[in-house]
């Protein structure tokens, strides 16, 4: 089944000291260079049996030993990689996983790129390349929901989404093309009705799919929240607040933060970046002025942007201005303001949340305004979404031939080899989404983002 010659071995667990350390082998060589490495304790030689772990002492060539552990066989097919492989499980001491890596290459073997024992398990046929995608996006899920979700996809939850997607675009294309081969005219109009009527719930079906990228998005890459405002509004407090931390530098001095700062918490399972950043202000110099050109670059990219007033009698929240990105207008310091006067300005300002950043009012309110704001105030999905820019680009590859192959469909003489160009190009995207056709440049991406073992 393996197509590789050669035998790789990376650490499958970080450098460091730990209880135990795992370093993996697979390729057609491993079976012998595990034998040359290994011993059992009474000398002999293990007969290495299919998913069963064996306590092996570890030897330089000379025979000497060095460490002792467990090694489990995975026989190819059954394996991760698709090849014959080994876990070594040994002791977690970086000197002793050099050593044994060492050993490894000593015998024939070669150290593994990042990502190459899952672009083996591809390349033989164990999974497709949403697959793939899902193991690095697991392994850096930074919320029990992002894990599910790229576990689900590992399962191959995505892949029968789309799977289904392409059998009906052969099917149609299937049919467009045997009606080619008998007809040079255009499709007669009983036919023309029907393949229309498939293609549209196809092309809904993909846009659904697509619709399903922000959830993804947000689950895999988290969300950048910036508080922004005057000098002295309370931000630092907030993010303290929000947090839940004393992370920022308070003061009544307007301009003590001079710099941005990210603090990572999770809402509704959603990893989110928030940052407090320098107040702004007019006549600002120097490292002032470099603080809020930090604070307009990152309101700039920002999912949500908290923009922080407090109470002013004077101007009466006149400068509240409005932010390219979607924002929340926030009061803070209602703790100061009398309760009659607080009424009167909530009914003012109706698009407005009131909170104390000091007193930790309001603060429970403004996470559900965020978790909206996001869109993940309900629970979030069972079901799959995309989770990267490449899918994402496929699918409306998919979805914009099926547009097409619909405004044929809707114009009175619609030509068979028009819509067979459309259809195909459609199936050509859902193969280069499944990895069938994707070009190795993309792969190459794709693999190069993994980690050292995986
Ligand atoms: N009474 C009251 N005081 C607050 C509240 N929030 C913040 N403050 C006070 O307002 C002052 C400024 O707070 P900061 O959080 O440092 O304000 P900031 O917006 O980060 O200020 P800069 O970093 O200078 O831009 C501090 O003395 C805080 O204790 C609040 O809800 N109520
Ligand atoms: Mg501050």
């Amino acid at each position: 089944m393996s197509t590789a010659t050669d035998t790789i071995v990376a650490p499958a667990t970080p450098f460091g000291y730990g209880g135990i350390a795992v370093i993996r082998l697979s390729g057609p060589s491993s079976k012998n260079i595990a034998r040359a490495i290994t011993f059992l304790s009474d000398g002999k030689k293990s007969p290495f049996k299919h998913r069963q772990s064996t306590r092996i002492l570890i030897a330089e060539k000379d025979g000497e030993t060095f460490d002792e552990g467990l090694i489990t066989f995975f026989k190819s097919p059954s394996s991760y990689t698709g090849e014959d492989s080994f876990e070594i499980s040994c002791h977690g001491n970086p000197t002793i996983v050099h050593k044994i890596i060492g050993r490894c290459c000593e015998e024939g073997a070669r150290i593994a790129e990042p990502g190459e024992f899952t672009r083996r398990s591809f390349i033989n046929g164990k999974i497709d390349l949403l697959q793939a995608e899902s193991v690095s996006s697991l392994i850096y899920s930074k919320s029990c929901e992002s894990a599910y979700l790229n576990h689900r996809i590992l399962q191959g939850k995505l892949s029968e989404q789309i799977k289904k997607i392409k059998e009906k675009v052969v099917g149609l294309l299937t049919r467009v093309e045997f009606e080619l081969d008998f007809s040079e005219e255009d499709l007669h109009p009983g036919l023309r009705k029907d393949v229309l009527s498939k293609i549209t719930t196809v092309q809904n079906t993909v846009k659904n799919l697509l619709s399903t990228r922000e959830e993804g998005r947000l689950l895999t890459e988290g969300a950048l929240v910036v508080i922004a405002g005057k000098p002295n509004v309370g931000k630092s407090t907030l993010l303290n607040s929000l947090t839940e931390t004393d992370r920022a530098i308070t003061s009544p001095v307007p301009g003590t933060t001079r710099d941005s700062i990210g603090v990572s918490l999770l809402l509704c399972g959603v990893p989110v970046r928030l940052f407090d950043t320098a107040g702004i202000r007019k006549g600002a110099v120097d490292v002032e002025q470099e603080g809020i050109r930090r604070t307009k670059k990152l309101t700039q990219k920002a999912d949500i942007v908290l923009c922080l007033y407090e109470h002013n009698k004077k101007n009466k929240h006149k400068h509240m201005g409005t932010h390219a990105r979607p924002s929340i207008h926030i009061i803070n310091k209602t703790d100061l303001i009398a309760p009659g006067e607080l009424k009167k300005l909530k009914r003012l300002l109706p698009d407005c949340l009131f909170v104390s950043a000091k007193e930790k009012t309001g603060i429970n309110n403004l996470k559900n305004k965020i978790k909206n704001t996001l869109g993940v105030s309900a629970t979030l999905s069972n079901n799959v979404s995309l989770t990267t820019v490449r899918q994402q680009a496929s699918l409306e590859g998919v979805f914009g031939y099926l547009k097409a192959g619909t405004r044929l469909l809707q114009n009175d003489g619609c030509s068979y080899e028009l819509l067979s160009f459309e259809l195909s190009s459609a199936l050509d995207s859902l193969n280069s989404l499944l990895g069938i056709t994707t070009p190795d440049k993309i792969i190459n991406n794709i693999f190069k983002s993994f980690c050292v073992g995986k």
